[in-house]
């Protein structure tokens, strides 16, 4: 079975961000490694995304033409990705004559199938620019949220899918203008007839009847996105718009209309498995239709609809073509506890890293492997550089790099550097403790990466990593080698350390392959090579070394420099120029907060409405805090002793972060008493106590005036 991989295909209109490669991109990596090592033939493509309103925005803003603009990220994002080891098979774009050939034929398909039908609607138009705004050339007011610079098509608020009729106040972009209505017509996909079928292969993995794949495996927020979508009912969707910037749609009756970007992206796939085929003499159909091929989708959160409804749609209306049997969608990675934003400059791209960064020792794989052990796979996450250190240096410094030098030198020393042969004989590893936890890792980390939990992978790595440490710590050769030089103990361990070694230096390619080859050079072996995980299981199984007796080690060295330094300060020294420009961003923030002061947009959203009866199932009452001290467990929560004046009660509080346990003792507050008593980090909490968040996020208490006895009710 071969795998076909995508990756979601950047939009061409500005730089890539920590966030993208969290995404779409290294976890892909990650995998098309792995497989490639386990010699299972794989073919991942990518390209630019280079159609769209938003690119000719940007080209506006920039004031240069859509094609510089497109060419311009080409570069950029092709060259951070190679830099940052992301080893796409190919790297397409979708100016290219092939994408606009390829699109134009799924359409001229897709049409002479009846696929389509053309209604004419009026849609807004800019009177000062003479043009329809599709999209992103119109903002206004989100119907779901509120929020009022929603786009025409989404709302990055909430995430809604929007058309621009359903915008409120809409105002065009480009002119300010407020647009008027125009009749114009477009070809609208007949999505609504696919609704029955995904429901059955997006909820039970079947198609036409038969078990298409394994549902269960797909990840919860997947299918959850999918089935409220298709909960909502499909509609026809419109994949044409009047714009001059993108492909032509290739029928009569459609000048000045393009293909809607939605509907050529995801056919970029299929034209860069063409353009790779062209250049590489391979089959394009059999990775798209062959039985013996997979297709598998890498995307982020906000590109679930159409990888699992929309395009699955187009291709099965097209006929023939394979269907995705997985699309594990990452959520989204946030930069210091807020989302990217390069109008803020909050966050780093790639760009940034790598310039920033190249004087950092492995700095890609210092960033991949933050992100890795990191990732934002079932639930959104958060990259700060106090986890970047911490990764850095205690995974890959302490524990990775610091036991692939302990093994090298002690070998140097006691064998010079030949690897000893095991006294019960190379086969007697096969019993050995050593030869099944390496065995046993090697073949989890597989597992796991398999099943796109690559988190989990890089959490076995470190146990296998760690597992050599202490299993090193405990033999102690060095205190053996003092009492008897030639203690059969001593060659033992150094034989297993150089397997776990090997172990670690094969599995370590997929997530850090840099500073793989550089670990793979000190054991002097050359770079792990296609298929050389499977042989590496095989050869476990069979109770065979992955170094044998008698391999020369390389020379030993400090892979990882640490970050945390107390004679060289500066590594973290780079990292501290990225703290400063936060801190520069943040003191802004705030001056511009204090001066603005609190506006009703800052406040958070109104509440449904409930009735009186409502309020009334609350028991409030007024309470003195007499005990506090810090949770164990938790950083944001203190355990309180309450008095309310008939009775004490143990309370849990999620202010930890705004209150040291001292600042809290006497103070009088209001608590909710009739709340479910509960565990949290497994403190009973039997009472709320009523907290009021100012617009910066502080707490303050909402406490009666002095002179409150406890136990009061308040109404
Ligand atoms: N460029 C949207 C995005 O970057 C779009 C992905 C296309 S994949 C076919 O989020
Ligand atoms: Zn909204």
């Amino acid at each position: 079975m071969k795998t076909l991989m995508t990756s979601a295909l950047p939009y061409a209109n500005g730089p890539l961000h920590l966030g993208h490669l969290a995404g779409a991109y290294l976890p892909a990596d990650i995998y098309a490694r792995y497989k490639r090592l386990m010699g299972q033939e794989v073919l991942w493509v990518c390209g630019m995304d280079e159609h769209g309103a938003a690119i000719t925005l940007r080209a506006k803003s920039e004031g240069i033409s859509p094609q510089e603009i497109v060419d311009k990220y080409y570069a950029l994002d092709k060259r951070c990705f190679e830099e940052l080891g992301i080893s796409f098979d190919y790297f397409h774009r979708t100016t290219a004559k092939l994408h606009h050939e390829t699109s134009q034929d799924f359409f001229l398909k897709l049409a002479a199938d009846d696929q389509f039908i053309v209604k004419s609607s009026e849609q807004y138009y800019d009177p000062e620019y003479k043009m329809f705004l599709a999209d992103r050339y119109i903002k206004g007011t989100c119907p779901n949220c509120g929020h009022t610079e929603a786009f025409g098509d989404q709302c990055e608020n909430c995430g809604k899918d929007l058309s621009p009729s359903e915008l409120i106040d809409p105002v065009a972009v480009l002119s300010g203008a407020k647009p008027a209505l125009k009749e114009t017509k477009h070809w609208y996909f007949r999505l609504d007839k696919h609704e029955a079928w995904l429901k059955e292969w997006i909820g039970e993995g079947k198609l036409d009847g038969e078990q298409h794949h394994d549902a269960k495996a797909w990840k919860k927020h997947v299918v959850g996105q999918c089935m409220s979508w298709l909960d909502g009912g499909l509609q026809p969707r419109s994949i044409t718009r009047d714009l001059d910037w993108g492909i032509p749609v290739p029928v009569e009756g459609a000048e000045g209309k393009v293909l809607y970007v939605w509907f050529d992206a995801p056919i970029g796939y299929i034209s860069a498995t063409k353009q790779w085929a062209k250049e590489n003499g391979g089959d394009w159909e059999d990775w798209w239709k062959g039985e013996d091929s997979r297709l598998v989708h890498f995307i982020g959160k906000d590109n679930i609809v159409f990888h699992c409804i929309v395009f699955p749609s187009m291709l099965k209306a097209h006929g023939k073509y394979n269907l995705p049997v997985s699309v594990p969608a990452n959520q989204f990675l946030n930069f210091e506890g807020d989302k990217f934003s390069k109008s803020r400059g909050w966050g780093i791209d790639l760009e940034g890293y790598l310039e920033n960064f190249k004087e950092f020792p492995n700095h890609v794989d210092a960033l991949r492997w933050a992100l890795i052990r990191n990732l934002p796979e079932q639930q959104d996450a958060d990259f700060t550089w106090d986890g970047f250190t911490e990764y850095h240096d205690k995974d890959l410094a302490d524990k990775l790099g610091n036991f692939i030098n302990r093994v090298t030198v002690l070998t140097h020393k006691y064998f010079g550097g030949s690897v000893p042969a095991h006294p019960g004989g190379e086969h007697n590893t096969a019993q050995t403790q050593v030869q099944s936890t390496v065995s046993s890792a090697v073949y989890k980390i597989g597992q796991d990466i398999d099943a796109y939990r690559f988190k989990d992978a890089a959490t076995s790595f470190v146990e296998l990593a760690s597992f050599g440490n202490t299993y090193l710590q405990d033999a102690a050769p060095w205190t053996l080698y003092k009492a008897n030089p030639d203690d059969p103990k001593i060659a033992e361990t150094m034989f297993d350390c150089a397997q776990i070694a090997a172990a670690l230096a094969l599995t370590a390619t997929p997530f850090i392959p840099f500073a793989a080859e550089k670990i793979r050079a000190v054991l002097n072996q050359i770079p792990a090579n296609t298929g050389e995980w499977q042989l590496a299981l095989d050869a476990l199984a069979n109770g065979q070394p992955l170094i044998p007796a008698g391999h020369i080690l390389g020379e030993a060295g400090v892979l990882f420099p640490k970050i945390i330094d107390r004679k060289d300060d500066s590594r973290n020294q780079i990292i501290q120029r990225e703290r400063d420009k936060m801190a520069v961003i943040l003191a802004a923030k705030e001056t511009e907060l204090a001066e603005a002061g609190p506006s009703a947009a800052d406040r958070p959203e109104a509440k449904p409405e409930c009735t009186f009866d409502d309020f009334l199932k609350l028991d409030l009452r007024t309470a003195t805090i007499l005990t506090a001290e810090a949770v164990k467990k938790s950083s944001k929560l203190l355990h309180l002793t309450v008095d309310l004046g008939n009775e004490q009660r143990s309370v849990v509080s999620g202010i930890a972060k705004h209150f040291a346990p001292e600042e809290v003792i006497g103070k009088q507050v209001v608590c909710v008493t009739n709340l479910a008593p509960r565990k949290m980090a497994g403190v009973l909490s039997e009472a709320m106590i009523l907290m009021a968040e100012d617009e910066a996020g502080k707490l303050v208490f909402v406490s009666p005036p002095e002179g409150f006895g406890n136990g009061w009710v308040v109404r």
